[in-house]
């Protein structure tokens, strides 16, 4: 089957079965984006915003995205705008599929530090290594950055590679 229509079955089997949640949250202040560099486990040396799964003691998505950030950059966002719903499917390797709910912020305490899972660092916007980092983010993050809402779908191969995806601004 091509991946195309496979991508069209995946995406409508998830309406009956959600998918498992993961956040993410990017610092954004003064033309400058927080990202940190994944340093073991799933997407181990790629930039990303920082998140995670959710825990039991998380009332919320929102909580679980704060404590992750907190856990892995010693920062703690004060309000945080949602602005995209990402679904990832992977071919053959289905327990990665996730969707991701991103937020942003630009007020926080804290100053970002390296801890044992990430290390932080920051980028100027339009100095953002796409190169290294997931191949979907050069198709939302622009645009959230630049104040749009986005829904995505993205459909992976079994070597992390991109084969289909649509994103959509809401309005
Ligand atoms: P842990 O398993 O480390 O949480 N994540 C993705 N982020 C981007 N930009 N692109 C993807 O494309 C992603 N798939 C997952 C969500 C996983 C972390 O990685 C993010 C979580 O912050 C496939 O706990």
């Amino acid at each position: 089957m091509d991946n195309n229509k496979k991508f069209t079955e995946i995406k409508s089997e998830h309406l009956n079965n959600p998918l498992r949640q993961a956040t993410l949250i990017f610092l954004v202040k003064d033309g400058l984006v927080l990202l940190a560099m994944k340093k073991r486990g799933f997407a181990e040396g790629k930039w990303n915003g920082s998140g995670g799964k959710p825990k039991p003691e998380d009332k919320t998505i929102e909580a679980t995205a704060r404590r992750e950030m907190f856990e892995e950059t010693m920062v703690s966002p004060k309000k945080l705008k949602r602005v995209a719903v990402l679904n990832f499917f992977f071919l053959k390797k289905q327990d990665w599929n996730q969707q991701v709910i991103v937020f942003i912020t630009n007020e926080w305490t804290g100053i970002p530090r390296e801890t044992e899972e990430m290390s932080p660092r920051w980028f100027k916007i339009n100095e953002i290594p796409y190169e290294e980092m997931w191949e979907d983010d050069a198709l939302w993050l622009p645009k959230v950055l630049n104040g749009k809402i986005v829904e995505g779908n993205f459909l992976f191969d079994e070597n992390q590679k991109m084969q289909e995806y649509e994103v959509t601004e809401v309005a």
